[in-house]
């Protein structure tokens, strides 16, 4: 399939990154890894805590190390900004059957902090759920079916339900290629999972051609759930662009506003992407180049709203715009 080339694509005037940018890269971590991206942000017991993906290999002849050496760090701040690594990892999962954990995604639900993770199985990509309340510990509540990803729980019951958003892999029906989109499925305890339905598919993205999925937990506006995603373009004409061999995908940020009472609705979108790879730790130097991977949302009673990000598959960043701004660009589709 040939699929229509996207062309240059530029963040939206709205949104600022931070100077202090990345805010969190692998020298920042005293075990070791090659990578430190893809984090769930979460205010939580008075702080704001993260916890990110570390991966491992040799930025200078650039190997990777085999995947199950990924395990996910921890991280405290009380300014959301200059963090605080814990000496040791927080989690890892590796053993007959799971490879490894990564993408985690924190929302705090009732007082607790819930995290969904990625799963890579010998027998098939999951999305999981647990709860922590000191992130030693983590309950698992429920693991899908494969091939299954980027889930995203909203922080409230909606209709007395759990409500996620999840990218899962539909490759036959979708001609054998990547095509995945966005869909969402209520719970009434977070084991079992139904009523599912699509939310966003990528022929909607002007600026996706490959794939879209959620991104950081939604956030509570009196317009509507905020809620980023990511969207993939692919361009075959792309090489080497990074560490790997080849890499000819770019990711970039979208936002847009789901119905409150009913988040299966769309309200408004952006047609523009929020956040488009042009920083240099965005586009050069990282184990994948032009990746940007909203994972963390926070909205600040200033109205400003923290939007956290893998950048490159290799660091962690921080971008933030106004809360006006942002349902603004959703409800103009501008
Ligand atoms: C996705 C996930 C992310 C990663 C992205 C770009 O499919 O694996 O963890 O950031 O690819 O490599």
């Amino acid at each position: 399939m040939n699929e229509q080339r996207i062309g240059t694509l530029v963040s939206s005037p709205i949104i600022r990154r931070h100077p202090a940018n990345p805010l969190l890269e692998p020298k920042n971590v005293p075990y070791g890894p090659a990578m430190v991206f893809n984090a769930g942000v979460a205010k939580y017991e008075g702080k704001y805590v993260m916890v990110f993906r570390n991966d491992y290999g040799n930025a200078e002849n650039e190997t990777i190390e085999p995947h199950a050496t990924t395990n996910l760090g921890l991280a405290y701040s009380d300014d959301g900004i200059r963090w605080d690594v814990q000496p040791a990892p927080c989690w890892s999962w590796n053993d007959e059957e799971v490879v490894r954990v990564y993408d985690p995604r924190l929302t705090v639900i009732d007082g607790k902090c819930h995290m969904c993770f990625a799963v890579d199985t010998k027998h098939g990509l999951r999305g999981g759920i647990a709860i922590t309340e000191d992130f030693k510990t983590f309950d698992i509540q429920s693991l899908s079916l494969p091939d299954n990803r980027n889930m995203v729980l909203f922080p409230e019951r909606i209709g007395g339900k759990y409500v996620r958003l999840e990218r899962p892999f539909p490759v036959y029906s979708r001609g054998g290629i990547d095509r995945f989109d966005m869909w969402m499925s209520d719970s009434p305890d977070l084991r079992y999972w139904g009523n599912s339905s699509l939310l966003l598919s990528v022929e909607q993205v002007p600026f996706a051609n490959d794939k879209v999925g959620p991104g950081a937990p939604p956030v509570k506006t009196s317009h509507g759930w905020l809620t980023t995603f990511h969207a993939v373009d692919l361009d075959r004409s792309r090489g080497k662009n990074g560490w790997e061999p080849s890499w000819k995908k770019r990711y970039t940020a979208g936002i847009m506003l789901l119905d409150l009472e009913d988040p299966s609705k769309i309200v408004g979108m952006s047609r523009k992407p929020l956040l488009a790879p042009e920083a240099a730790y965005e586009t050069s130097g990282g184990f994948r180049n032009d990746v940007i991977f909203p994972g963390g949302m926070i909205l600040e009673p200033s109205g400003e709203v923290k939007i956290y990000y893998g950048a490159a598959d290799t660091v962690e960043c921080l971008a933030s715009a106004d809360v006006n701004d942002l349902v603004r660009i959703c409800l103009e589709g501008e």
